[in-house]
């Protein structure tokens, strides 16, 4: 058994449609925890600096732009196998294939504004981590 953590954001497309506490509770219903969690409105470099994996993809400049255009909530869950869980309970990227009882399946809009974000592996995990919280603001 292995006790991870792992980044989440809800996107501005659902905070701008109130779904915080509704993705929160399908999040605490999964049997995750918030360890860490905060409103914020990231500037168009934060975003950039962000998604800087995707620098080279023809949807960079939009994306930055979506991930900008409104506020969003940071978050580090925690539990078991936290990662996996997590991307599970998200759904696929594109909410047409996503599967039935997925967050994206309920909220997501379309395939850029898709309301949450989840950490894909423990490395990019620590590091989305260390880019929004430091360590007296997370409490597992
Ligand atoms: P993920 O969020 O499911 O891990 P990634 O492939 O890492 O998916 O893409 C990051 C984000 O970029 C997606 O969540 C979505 O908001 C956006 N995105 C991915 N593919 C496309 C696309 O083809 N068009 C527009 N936006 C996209």
């Amino acid at each position: 058994m292995t006790t991870e953590r792992t980044f989440s954001i809800v996107k501005p497309d659902a905070v701008e449609r109130n779904l915080i506490g509704k993705i929160f509770a399908m999040i605490e219903d999964s049997g995750l925890r918030i360890a860490a969690t905060k409103k914020i409105h990231m500037t168009k470099a934060q975003a950039e600096g962000f998604y800087a994996v995707h620098k080279d993809r023809p949807f960079f400049n939009d994306l930055t732009d979506y991930m900008c255009s409104g506020p969003c909530v940071v978050s580090v869950l925690e539990g078991e196998n936290a990662i996996s869980r997590y991307r599970e309970l998200m759904g696929a990227t594109n909410p047409e294939n996503a599967a039935e009882g997925t967050i994206r399946k309920r909220f997501a809009k379309n395939i850029e504004a898709n309301s949450v974000h989840g950490s894909d592996a423990p490395e990019t995990a620590a590091t989305e981590i260390a880019y929004f919280f430091n360590q007296l603001e997370i409490v597992g």
